[in-house]
């Protein structure tokens, strides 16, 4: 439950962090069902009235075509990576735009570099969630000051802290649970009071199921995730939702679902199933199947069929095992 005030608070802050100025002109080219592209985006241009250069699905080469026409582009990592193979995508191109902003997922170094080898434009990369819209940004001035890597400082009016799993406060640079503040924090999961209730901490941060740290000078770094998540191409996938899906097949036994390092979504998602005694499964079967049943962003780009799953002494899969094998 996302309130008028959370959404207007993190709209005006964004507006004066990353400089929204007259003329500015947005390329737009995220889905509208996400936070990103509905509200950091779109917010910031009407905020502004600032025209948009609307696409209804993204293509990097006819993005890449409408830059000389625009001064700010957001997208999510996978935008990038797919802009760097446009031909198109040089330092002309690229003369009238003055921010280039990235979030949903990790921005890979690789991808940073390249981009500002380019185009000459450092990618501002920000971080935040559906249920808090945004929460830290890299500085806008100077561009030098933005690192590769970091999600910046905490926006103006966002508390940003870093616990450990016993709810201590953690000294600058030492890695937690990273816990959360401020007017732009949801109310709560619509009709979930236990969950909300779980979410909160009891001076009532919300945590964040992200891991990281914040350095003495106040970047935040993300390492990880508590939650049993996949990031894939910017959109979430859970694990134990697809896991469900699969298990109900017929001849299944059991199955895990990982992500797995992509070149082109960041991650992937892989399926690893185990038959029923006596039963016989086929890999190219099963993703044939999920197709009918479950999103395209969410299906196993492979899915292979083992005799058993790893497991340590306590019984629980060993999901980083099966990382490790697949990647
Ligand atoms: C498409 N496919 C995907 C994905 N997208 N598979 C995994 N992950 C994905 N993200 C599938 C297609 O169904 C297709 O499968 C195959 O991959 C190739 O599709 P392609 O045509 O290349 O994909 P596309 O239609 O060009 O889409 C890629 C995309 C899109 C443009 C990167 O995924 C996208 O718009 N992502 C942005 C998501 C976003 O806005 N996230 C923000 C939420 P097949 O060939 O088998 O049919 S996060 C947020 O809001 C937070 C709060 C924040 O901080 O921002």
């Amino acid at each position: 439950m996302l309130t008028h005030g959370n959404l207007l608070s993190n709209a005006r802050v964004l507006k004066d962090f990353w400089g929204w100025r007259n003329g500015d002109v947005l390329v737009h080219a995220l889905p509208i069902f996400h936070v990103h592209g509905l509200f950091v985006a779109a917010h910031g241009a009407l905020l502004n009235g600032s025209r948009m250069i609307w696409f209804n699905r993204f293509d990097a080469r006819a993005v890449v075509a409408r830059l000389p026409e625009a001064t700010v582009f957001m997208g999510v990592p996978t935008l990038y990576v797919r802009m760097l193979a446009e031909p198109g995508l040089t330092r002309g191109a690229c003369k009238s735009m003055r921010l280039f902003i990235s979030g949903s997922a990790p921005l890979l170094i690789e991808t940073f570099n390249a981009w500002r080898e380019r185009t000459g434009h450092t990618i501002l990369e920000r971080y935040g969630m559906s249920e808090t819209v945004m929460l830290t940004s890299n500085p806008y001035r100077p561009e030098s000051a933005r690192r590769g890597g970091t999600v910046g400082l905490p926006l103006p009016g966002v508390g940003v802290r870093v616990h450990d799993d016993k709810g201590s406060p953690l000294p600058a640079g030492e890695v937690g649970n990273i816990q959360v503040k401020g007017p732009n924090v949801f109310k709560g999961y619509w009709r979930m009071p236990e969950k909300t209730a779980d979410e909160f901490t009891t001076d009532l941060w919300f945590k964040t199921g992200d891991v990281g740290r914040i350095d003495a000078d106040g970047f935040v770094t993300i390492v990880g995730r508590s939650k049993d998540l996949i990031i894939s191409g910017g959109y979430n996938v859970y694990p134990a939702e697809i896991e469900g899906v699969v298990n109900e097949l017929p001849g299944v036994a059991e199955s895990a679902v990982i992500g797995v390092p992509h070149p082109d979504f960041g991650e992937a998602v892989v399926a690893v199933v185990v038959p029923r005694p006596g039963a016989t499964l086929d890999g190219a079967a099963i993703a044939a199947q999920l197709r009918k049943q479950i999103a395209n962003f969410k299906l196993p780009k492979q899915v292979f069929v083992v005799p058993e799953l790893p497991r340590n002494s306590m019984g629980k899969v060993q999901k980083n095992l099966l990382r490790e094998e697949h990647r």
